[in-house]
Formats: C-alpha cells, structure tokens, sequence
C-alpha cells in the first residue's frame, strides 16, 4: 500500500507536507536522525528547515559548500560570514541553508545516498515543509556525448536498463519504480537553452553499484571482460536510451517517488564511455565542468522564485 503513489496521487499531494511511508514514525516520541546530528528533541526542525522549497544534493562535501556559497550571492543574501554546516557536529554529510535553499552532500553510492534520503526526507515533514523540489547535481560518464554536456535525467534506470531500483527487505526483494517528475525535468531542459553555451540533453541516466567493473570500466584492479564486450555492452545501453552512468540516481528517483516529492536529476558527464575510461580532463576544466549543472539549477531557482 505505502508504495502504491501514482502521479494522480502525487499531484494531490503537492501542496502538502512532505509524506513519511513508515506508521511506525508516528508513535515515537523522539527522532534521532543520526547522520544529521540533529533530533526532534534537542532541535526546532520547523524554525531551523521549515521554510525551505530547494534541496540540492551532490557528492562532494566541498562542491555542495560551494554551491551553497553560490546560492548566496545569487539570492543576494547577506554573506558576510559565509555558510556554515549546519550539521557540524558530524562529518557524514555536509549540509548548508541559504534561504529557502538547502545543499546538502551524499557522498558516492547507493547506500550513502538513501541512509541521507531517509533522514532528510524524515526532516522535511518534522519540519514541516511544503511543495519541496530536489534536485541532484552530479558528475557522470557520458554515452556517446561531447564531455561536458549537462543531463537532465528523463528515467534512472539500473544496470538491465529497466526503470527500477530493488532493495532486499527483511531477506525479500521490493521493486520500486524510478520514474521521475517529466514536467519538472522539462523545465530545467528549458533553463539549460536560455543559459547560454550550456549543452544540455535529456535521457536516461544508468546507476550502477560500482564505478569500475560495473559500468564497464577496462581500468579497476579487476577487470572480467574483453574491450569489445565493454563496447557491445555500451551499445545496448545508448539502444536503451540511456545517456549517461553515474551512482545513485535510482535510488534517488524511487525514494522521492514514494514520498510524493517532485525530484530531478542533472549530471554533467566527465568523458565519453565509448573513448575511454580513464578521466583525463585537466583539473581545472573538471571543475569548470561540475559548475554546469550549478548555473543551471541557480537559474532554475531564481525563475521559480521570480528573481528573473
Ligand atoms: C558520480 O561520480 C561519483 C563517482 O566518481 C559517483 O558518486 C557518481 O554518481
Ligand atoms: N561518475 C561516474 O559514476 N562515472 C563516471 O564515468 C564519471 C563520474
């Protein structure tokens, strides 16, 4: 029952609070979300996170600091001293608020992703938010596509290229769908056109487990295939439609959905599978390349908050 959200369900529920699928939440006198150094005891989570519309999340602690920083100027909030973790008190994630934007770091892979997704999804509807967009803003291997293009993910999609992300329950397998918003992905399409120089697409994004041997990569310290199954097995893929491989977007995708919580995911691609599978790219260009979806989500943002 509780993953039976179909979009007609979700449109009903947008302007509502962020929904927890978990009975057992409710009768707990005290959250204690662990990885956030945060409880719903010792914090006000509606004062502290209640009036926030954006969360962006990334990998990298140091990029979603700097995203955060960004955010700021773009907003024209008052920045004299910076952004400040919010979540100091661990070093699991990084997580900064500037207005009604949080930017908070997930680190590499599926597990690292999800255990923040259930603890920030529980702090949106501690807090109380509402009509919470997300987005995540990544680096990934392209298919087929120039380096640097921008992605805006249409269907994460697993290593079978199906829209799926299963999860071992209780010694069980759920399968959860990984559909994501179409209507919200469209208008970032549209916000990477009017940047301009910012080549952007729209696909599907595969995610896999591992960054070497499970997507195919000739360089790991264990490699189980020939150059041309590598290639045979990337063909497929872009036949699928998939554009681009990164690391967590299934389960990205499945959680949201399940909560009703409209969600995006914009990934810039590092190099072209089918070339190579060593990054090459010059420290400096590789940084350049991860402000692209940064500029494009920012301009999002101020459009929905009509600063533009
Ligand atoms: C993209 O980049 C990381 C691996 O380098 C991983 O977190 C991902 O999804
Ligand atoms: N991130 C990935 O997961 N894969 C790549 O090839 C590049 C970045």
């Amino acid at each position: 029952l509780l993953d039976n959200i179909t979009p007609e369900r979700s449109e009903y529920i947008e302007h509502e609070e962020v929904h927890v699928k978990n009975p057992h939440l409710h009768s707990m006198e005290e959250d204690i979300l662990y990885h956030f150094n945060l409880s719903t005891k010792t914090h006000n989570l509606p004062e502290m996170f209640g009036d926030i519309k954006f969360v962006c999340t990334g990998g990298s602690a140091n990029r979603m600091k700097a995203f955060a920083e960004f955010m700021q100027k773009e907003l024209g909030l008052d920045g004299e001293n910076g952004v400040e973790d919010i979540c100091a008190g661990t070093d699991r994630y990084s997580t900064y608020k500037t207005g009604p934007v949080l930017s908070i770091s997930h680190g590499m892979g599926v597990p690292s992703i999800s255990i923040m997704l259930h603890e920030l999804i529980k702090l949106l509807h501690h807090a109380r938010c509402r009509d919470v967009v997300l987005i995540r803003i990544g680096t990934s291997g392209g298919i087929g596509l120039e380096p640097g293009t921008v992605v805006i993910t249409d269907t994460a999609v697993d290593s079978f290229f199906q829209p799926h992300f299963e999860q071992v329950v209780l010694g069980k397998v759920i399968v959860r769908s990984t559909e994501l918003d179409k209507s919200l992905a469209q208008e970032l399409l549209q916000c990477g056109r009017e940047i301009l120089n910012l080549c952007t697409v729209i696909g599907k994004t595969m995610c896999t487990y591992d960054f070497y041997e499970g997507q195919g990569r000739l360089d790991g310290a264990l490699c189980s295939f020939s150059t041309e199954e590598k290639l045979e097995y990337l063909r497929r893929a872009k036949e699928a439609g998939v554009t681009n491989i990164e690391m967590e977007s299934t389960v990205f995708a499945a959680m949201c959905r399940v909560c009703g919580l409209k969600a995006a995911v914009v990934c810039v691609t590092l190099l072209d599978r089918f070339k190579g599978d060593q990054i090459t790219a010059s420290h400096e260009l590789l940084q350049e390349y991860q402000l692209r979806p940064q500029y494009l989500v920012s301009h999002f943002i101020k459009k929905r908050l009509q600063l533009l």
